[in-house]
């Protein structure tokens, strides 16, 4: 006789109640009260760089996702500075992948949990099942074996942590890498002065188009709330779900350590990655409208890895983020289109930007 398969249902955080934010003068979230579980999965012990976007997204998404999870991490910084000999920071079962195959290899835990529940093997709920891969393995290397996976709708959350580089080999371009992102296979010089000439590849639309059936969301460091719930919304969700994070590389994108949270928020103000919803009933997107709309010079001029950029290069940059919050249905204010004109702006470098807020300790 088949044993019935039990899954989880987690409760969403409550946006509006003990976990909300305090609105500062601006409209945007200041505080996020800490009604967060106990449960810490990803605990202190990682050797990841000070101010690590994807440690911070890692541990938020263990957080969400509690202690009944299973974990694999295919090649990348997140399983070199994670995983040293005799020290771990997981208090889950974690497995460390090739770098092309997390898909696989997820596929096949899902299969099997399903399998030895259905057969009486294994006596507790469905698990947690959770892929966490860098931009290189999610988006380039790895890109099929995870494309399979959601397409035969394999019931585990696949998340990609973007940090825009392969990080863990020396910082080299990726295909999610910005436009002008210098890297150590992008370097800026005379024949090629913007350093990166391609646009990022949109991963996640890729996904959402590609595979209309499963949950697809993006989402970043800068907005913990909604990373938690995204993430319990794809494990909710009976199938495959892909969720897309914005994580800052302070050692690849030369940056003040403490920016991390406040690039995840400034990256999207800016317009450079919009946060979405995929609705698989009516298949379209639900875009979150950032409350501030800054410039690009307000997120470009506070990292190093864009310093090269000169006056056109920035004007193609506001023309990429103009377009996106048209995409979102948000009108652009009049200072916005005026900053697609080169002769709108001076070398990045030489550019004046608002100054980061400081969000320390009791800010
Ligand atoms: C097939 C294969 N090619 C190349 C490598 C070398 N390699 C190890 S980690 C890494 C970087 C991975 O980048 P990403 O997935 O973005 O993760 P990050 O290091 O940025 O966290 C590379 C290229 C490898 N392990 N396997
Ligand atoms: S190089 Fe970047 S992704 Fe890797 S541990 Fe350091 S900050 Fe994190
Ligand atoms: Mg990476």
């Amino acid at each position: 006789m088949a044993h019935e398969v039990v899954r989880h249902q987690l409760p969403l955080f409550d946006e509006e109640g003990r976990s909300a934010a305090t609105d500062d003068e601006a409209g945007r979230d200041r505080h996020y009260l800490p009604d967060l579980p106990d449960e810490d999965p990803y605990a202190a012990g990682h050797r990841t760089c000070a101010g690590c976007g994807p440690a911070i997204q890692y541990r938020w998404v263990l957080k969400a996702a509690g202690n009944d999870s299973v974990l694999a991490g295919p090649t990348g910084c997140m399983y070199v500075a994670n995983s040293t000999y005799l020290c771990t920071p997981y208090t889950v079962p974690w497995a460390h992948t090739p770098i092309a195959s997390g898909g696989s290899f997820t596929s096949g835990m899902a299969a099997g949990y399903e399998a030895m529940i259905r057969k009486g093997r294994y006596p507790g709920q469905y698990p947690n099942i959770i892929v966490m891969a860098g931009d290189g393995s999610a988006s380039d290397i790895g890109l099929g074996a995870i494309s399979g996976a959601l397409y035969r709708n394999h019931d585990a959350l696949f998340v990609c942590y973007d940090n825009e580089c392969y990080a863990n080999t020396g910082i080299q371009t990726s295909p999610t890498t910005p436009y002008a992102g210098m890297t150590t296979f992008t370097p800026f010089g005379k024949a090629i002065p913007e350093g990166k000439k391609l646009p990022p590849k949109n991963l996640a639309k890729m996904m959402a188009e590609g595979h209309p059936h499963c949950y697809v969301a993006t989402t970043t460091v800068g907005y913990p709330v909604d990373l938690m719930n995204k993430t319990r919304k794809g494990l909710n969700h009976v199938g495959a779900a892909f969720l897309h994070c914005y994580t800052p590389c302070q050692k690849g994108w030369v940056y003040q350590t403490s920016m991390t949270v406040e690039l995840g928020r400034r990256v999207v103000e800016a317009g450079l990655f919009p946060v979405w919803e995929y609705d698989l009933e009516n298949r379209t997107y639900h875009y979150f409208h950032p409350p501030v709309q800054r410039p690009v010079t307000d997120y470009l001029a506070m990292q190093g890895r864009f310093g090269h950029m000169l006056p056109e290069h920035v004007a193609t940059m506001q023309r990429a983020a103009n377009q996106n919050f048209r995409d979102m249905g948000m009108d652009v204010p009049a200072e916005l289109v005026a900053g697609e004109d080169p002769e709108h702006h001076k070398r990045l470098a030489e550019e004046t930007y608002s100054m980061p807020l400081n969000r320390g300790v009791g800010a």
